[in-house]
């Protein structure tokens, strides 16, 4: 049964993922406070209740992503497969609910439509859809930076006598493609994720490609239980690498530059992290991100493993990416995704030389012809780490709206607060390096900083806790010049900056300064009593 909506909370917290689970666990039971969370979906999950797509699985690898607060739950349970597929990581997440009786706190299928600051009581309020009204001390938002479909306004979508989907809002019954021609617009990571599965079933796919994209294998496979026997007596290692590195993953980047070696051994560098697969592949050179030199080294290979797989040449040259260096937009980890576009089933369309001009009742109609279609499948991508935040209707102190305070692009301090907005706090907030890690480790990493502050506040008897404008302005320059001294912005069309999203600010949203050096920073604010937060009693 759900609880009972409460006016008298200690917090309050907004998502059932990974993020609002960790936080209700350590509030409710480390502090022993009063907490309960809102919850959109029927189930928990977060972005992983929501993204059911045909070949949705994670890129990072399954053994560590995961939860390592607890050692009795990372040894209880056993991933099946390199990288874990949606329904085993919501199978996960829904064991660490009831291993820890999370349940009886969540209220489902209960969206917040709108929550305020209530200056004179100190207090946060929300309302749900259904009108239900809840009050804390503390809002906490654990909302997901990947949970804000982002759906394009292409004109005539509502004439469309076919099915249509977006990734990241699935239906929970699977699709059936058997027999019907579809059509795919999109190719980042997920769009590449389900050209394989869908082309499989489908009996035609054709797919919408707007820019071409780089992609490493995943060599996905089982996991054997040697490995995982290792895994699990190494974890105490495993964690406390993945907790120092620049990205939470276990690895290490060669510490090697891409140009300070032969032409031979960089290939065979090359050739030995394309063999690994997935993400291992940037870490083959300590340089990739911060030299365009040496980025044109792992470029160029890419480029020639694509036009040593497509078997057409033409189509090979559409699928090589010229606009972006490699990985400056979130490198996809594929399942034979180039080799799909050998098929007879399968057609690749540029819709930067011609674009799409309407969606017709039969089809997609180009610049070029008409394609008929009977299903048609975004893979667009999401209004990333802003979206989910100002998807409701957000107020700080003077009823001042968080859509006005970030006009021009989000402004926090750590990624955690917002100035005038106290006792709010934004798990992977913009300006923490969230979408750039592995999302657990960025998430621990603050759910045990929130923790740790509400803790500090009322051990001294403090009420409130808001970031201080000026440390603001420069934690926002800061992000800045981080992403700066990156090869990242270069990407003109990604999704760190914005710019899928028409009409959003072009403003680098997570916080490309490492997760490790980012985690001291939190650290030591923290034991220089909160700097940069005023406190008040
Ligand atoms: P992404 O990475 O944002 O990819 C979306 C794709 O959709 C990308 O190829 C876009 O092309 C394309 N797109 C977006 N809008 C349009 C319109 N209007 N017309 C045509 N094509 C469009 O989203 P994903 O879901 O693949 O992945 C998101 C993250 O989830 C991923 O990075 C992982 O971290 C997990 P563009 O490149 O903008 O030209």
């Amino acid at each position: 049964a759900a609880p009972r909506p409460a006016t008298d909370l200690d917090a309050l917290v907004i998502g059932a993922g990974f993020a609002g689970l960790y936080q209700l666990h350590m509030l409710r039971d480390k502090l022993g406070l009063a907490v309960q969370v809102l919850e959109a979906g029927d189930g928990v999950g977060g972005t992983w209740y929501w993204n059911r797509y045909p070949g949705a699985r994670c890129d990072s690898e399954s053994y560590y992503y995961s939860f390592s607060f607890s050692d009795e739950l990372q040894q209880e349970w056993s991933w099946s497969e390199r990288y874990p597929e949606h329904h085993e990581i919501r199978r996960y997440l829904n064991s660490m609910a009831d291993k820890f009786k999370l349940r009886p706190d969540i209220h489902f299928n209960t969206r917040v439509t709108r929550a305020w600051y209530d200056e004179d009581a100190k207090l946060w309020h929300a309302e749900t859809e259904q009108g239900a009204r809840f009050s804390a001390r503390f809002l906490i938002t654990a909302v997901g930076c990947l949970s804000s479909a982002n759906i394009p306004k292409i004109p005539g979508l509502e004439r469309f006598k076919g099915d249509w989907y977006h990734t990241g809002r699935w239906p929970h019954e699977p699709v059936d493609f058997s027999g019907k021609r579809v059509g795919l617009i999109g190719t980042g990571s997920t769009g590449i994720q389900a050209t394989p599965v869908v082309a499989a079933q489908a009996a035609h796919l054709t797919v919408f490609q707007r820019t071409a994209n780089y992609s490493i294998p995943a060599r996905n496979g089982p996991m054997r239980p040697d490995e995982v026997a290792k895994i699990k007596a190494g974890y105490a290692a495993i964690r406390d690498l993945a907790r120092t590195s620049a990205n939470g993953h276990p690895f290490l980047v060669n510490q090697v530059s891409a140009l300070a070696v032969s032409p031979e051994e960089r290939l065979a560098q090359y050739e030995a992290a394309w063999e690994t697969g997935g993400l291992r592949f940037r870490a083959s050179f300590m340089d990739l991100l911060t030299s365009k030199e040496a980025n044109d080294t792992a470029s160029e290979f890419i480029r020639a493993k694509i036009r040593g797989i497509v078997e057409d040449p033409e189509v090979a040259e559409r699928l090589t990416p010229k606009d972006h260096p490699f990985a400056t937009k979130r490198p996809p980890v594929d399942s034979h995704y180039f080799e799909t576009f050998n098929r007879d089933n399968v057609t690749l369309v540029d819709i930067k030389a011609t674009p799409i001009l309407e969606i017709t009742p039969d089809g997609l109609r180009t610049s070029e012809a008409e394609y008929p279609l009977d299903i048609i499948i975004f893979a667009t991508g999401f209004d990333a780490m802003t979206g989910p935040l100002l998807a409701f209707d957000i107020r700080g102190r003077a009823g001042v709206p968080l859509k006005e305070a970030w006009a021009a692009g989000p402004r926090t301090y750590l990624g955690l607060q917002v100035a005038e907005f106290p006792n709010l706090f934004t798990i992977t907030g913009p300006g923490s390096p969230s979408v750039l890690t592995n999302m657990p480790v960025a998430i621990e990493q603050h759910v045990e900083w929130i923790t740790d502050c509400i803790r500090h506040m009322r051990e001294a008897g403090i009420t409130t806790i808001e970031a201080d404008p000026v440390a603001v302005d420069e934690w926002v320059a800061h992000v800045n010049d981080a992403a700066n001294a990156t090869l990242l912005p270069m990407a003109n069309s990604s999704w760190y900056l914005g710019a899928n999203v028409p009409g959003k600010p072009r403003v680098f949203m997570p916080y490309a300064g490492g997760m490790a050096r980012y985690a001291r920073r939190c650290a030591e604010v923290a034991a220089h009593g909160y700097e940069g937060f005023v406190l008040r009693r």
